[in-house]
């Protein structure tokens, strides 16, 4: 382990106690994270890179990659096969959904909204835990309403089978009611919570992203074009393409898959 005392180590500790400040990130189980806020001093492992569990077309995991993606940090990248959960991944997690990210063996994230905030706690480059202060709790809940309600009816209609037309049907009404509230935002500011995108857009845009591909045609005849126009802008972005590449399921004897790969992560920042 190292002790180190940089301005960086500092503003690390400083985003943490921000994080801590805003309800935004669950203070860890892990006796060294909170040492490091009390301290003030930033103990860093010397890890070089954490192990992300995911799966391509999970929204969950798109949201943890998005987060990874911007800030820039490689992960060793373990595509899950969901049928055929890796013990590996048994063994950090027993709740074993994905996202799962492994701090080295001193903490390990289960939650894909931790791992987005805990990704831009190490560097938000594009500033999506800006805010004016004022938002924060509308912010968090607008992302627990999706996590909760909105993912509750989304599941309702994707997964309902062809002879429930009618029960697909009424879920994907309540979807709209969140997809409306989304909408109207949109029509005030190009993004959720103003002119710049902010983690909440990214910790929505996959389940909007599956909502819409359950019936893309139809999708595109409502009436929330700003929404529509949101969802199109940020699918389009080389963020977003870069979250999707595709990699066969993880063997416990593969070589490493570095994550983004530190070539790809230096041409974005610098486009
Ligand atoms: N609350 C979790 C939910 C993650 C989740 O449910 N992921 C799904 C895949 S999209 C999963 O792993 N399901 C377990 C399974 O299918 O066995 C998070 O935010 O990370």
């Amino acid at each position: 382990m190292l002790v180190a005392e940089s301005d960086h180590a500092s503003a690390l500790a400083c985003r943490y106690q921000l994080l801590l400040t805003m309800g935004l990130y669950k203070p860890c189980k892990n006796a060294m994270l909170k040492g490091l806020i009390q301290a003030g001093n930033v103990i860093l492992t010397m890890v070089e890179h954490p192990i992300l569990y995911s799966f391509r077309r999970c929204p969950y995991a798109m949201r943890a990659r998005l987060g990874l993606s911007v800030a820039g940090v490689t992960v060793r990248l373990r595509e899950v096969a969901l049928k055929h959960k890796p013990a590996a991944l048994l063994q950090v997690s027993a709740k074993a959904t994905v996202p799962v990210l492994v701090l080295a063996d001193v903490e390990v994230i289960h939650e894909s909204l931790d791992i987005l905030l805990w990704a831009l706690a190490q560097n938000d480059p594009a500033g999506w835990l800006s805010t004016d202060g004022q938002q924060v709790a509308l912010m968090a809940a607008l992302v627990a309403e999706n996590d909760q309600a909105f993912k509750g009816h989304l599941d309702r209609y994707k997964y309902a089978g062809r002879d429930a037309i009618e029960e697909a049907h009424a879920a994907r009404d309540q979807c709209e009611v969140f997809l409306f509230q989304l909408d109207e935002r949109l029509r005030r500011a190009a993004y959720l919570f103003g002119e710049r995108p902010s983690y909440v857009d990214m910790a929505i845009l996959p389940f909007v992203r599956q909502f819409a591909h359950v019936d893309l045609a139809w999708f595109r005849t409502r009436p929330y074009n700003a929404l529509i126009l949101w969802l199109d802008g940020l699918l389009a972005g080389d963020l977003f393409a870069g979250i999707m590449t595709k990699y066969p399921p993880w063997q416990p004897q593969d070589p490493d898959t570095l994550w983004p790969s530190p070539l790809e992560t230096d041409r974005r920042q610098a486009s």
